[in-house]
């Protein structure tokens, strides 16, 4: 039997708001100088405007296939990655194209994909679901829910294995913390003392289901004691909040090798994909969250009250982003698309590789 939705379950922008900016004072953030503020808040609109930007690219045509909008949860992506050193890495789901500029991947390279380009990122050959970027860290894109998961444990164990001072943030949605998967993910993780810091971005729902509709229990990071792991839960529409308690969770990794699960709480203000008809949720409620929570403004208004930023700053900075993105979609438009002999490439490692091959049989049956 389904659990119904009651008042009490329906996600509360108000909560979120109560808290936020807790994390304002926090070391790692009061040490921030002005222009790495003005970098951040930069990054977060250069995220915004090349999203709304493959949402007309999408409607002219110009993007198949699946496109997943991460308008509405910047400040996770921007917070997390800014945080991040040499060997610090970051793998996650299909709405990856926050994390990838996060990483500093280029708008060109990332717009080429989405437009099935040779010079995209992952030579056009991988879309939306899976950017990739391993000179910067970032391993993915992954398009199956929670798959990324046991990997992200695998790539801290990696580091430990190494003994490197890194850890790596595995994000995934609300609807993923119900996989198998996640489960065994974080038993590995909790057992053998693994420097993963997993990241639920709980945007409230998966897909057309809300969380109250698909997890017994709606505390999602408390899960994590059934694995003696240390969890938090953060308002992920506060900039300062995400970057204070992810810092938490790093020295965690760094200094101790132990995971840590935090919980944030977020809004996709887009459908599910851009396909999605969003008959599951009220217009109000996206209206809510756009006018208290967006993360985008938040930051803004705090870095405007700090004084850091003016209104002129504001205007350069998002019509410099802007001009990124169109450029980016020309840079897309006049590239090619991967030559034939590609579409085998990249697919086993021991076929680009014969020398290194072990396994037997054959891999492709087309010949
Ligand atoms: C194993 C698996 N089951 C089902 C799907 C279909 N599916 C794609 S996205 C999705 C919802 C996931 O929601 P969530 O984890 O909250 O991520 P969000 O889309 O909110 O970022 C589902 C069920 C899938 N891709 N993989
Ligand atoms: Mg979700």
């Amino acid at each position: 039997m389904s659990k119904k939705t009651t008042s009490k379950d329906k996600p509360s922008a108000k909560n979120a708001e109560a808290s936020l900016n807790s994390g304002a004072t926090a070391p790692i953030n009061a040490k921030l100088s002005k222009k790495e503020k003005i970098e951040i808040y930069r990054k977060l609109v250069r995220i915004r405007r090349f999203e709304e930007r493959t949402l007309r690219s999408y409607q002219q045509g110009k993007i198949a296939g699946f496109l997943h909008l991460y308008i509405g949860q910047e400040a996770i992506a921007v917070g997390t990655t800014s945080l991040m050193g040499p060997d610090d890495h970051v793998i996650t789901a299909y709405r990856d194209h926050g994390h990838a500029l996060g990483v500093g991947m280029s708008m060109n390279e990332c717009m080429a994909e989405l437009q099935g380009k040779y010079t995209g990122c992952s030579k056009g050959k991988g879309g939306s679901m899976h950017f990739f970027a391993p000179d910067k860290n970032y391993w993915g894109g992954h398009g199956i829910v929670g798959g990324q998961t046991p990997l992200g444990a695998g790539l801290a164990f990696a580091l430990k294995h190494e003994g490197k001072k890194g850890c790596c943030m595995c994000f995934m949605g609300d609807g993923a913390v119900n996989q198998g998967a996640v489960h065994e993910s974080l038993n590995i993780a909790g057992l053998w003392g693994l420097p993963v810091i997993y990241i639920i971005e709980n945007n409230q729902y998966s897909m057309g289901t809300s969380l109250a509709r698909s997890s017994a229990s709606t505390l999602l990071a408390k899960r994590a004691e059934g694995y003696d792991i240390a969890w938090e839960q953060v308002n992920g529409h506060s900039l300062y909040d995400v970057r204070a308690k992810t810092w938490e969770a790093m020295e965690r990794a760094h200094n101790e090798c132990l995971p840590t699960v935090i919980e944030m709480a977020t809004y996709r203000h887009r459908g599910h994909s851009v396909s999605d008809n969003e008959k599951y949720r009220d217009k109000a409620e996206i209206e809510e969250y756009k006018r208290t929570s967006d993360p985008v403004i938040l930051f803004q208004n705090t870095l405007l009250e700090e004084k850091t930023l003016t209104e002129e700053l504001i205007k350069t900075i998002n019509t410099e982003a802007r001009e990124e993105a169109e450029n980016a979609v020309q840079f897309a438009d006049q590239s090619p698309f991967p030559p034939e002999e590609e579409l085998q490439r990249d697919v086993y490692w021991e076929e680009d590789n014969p020398e290194h091959k072990t396994s037997q049989g054959k891999i492709f049956f087309n010949d």
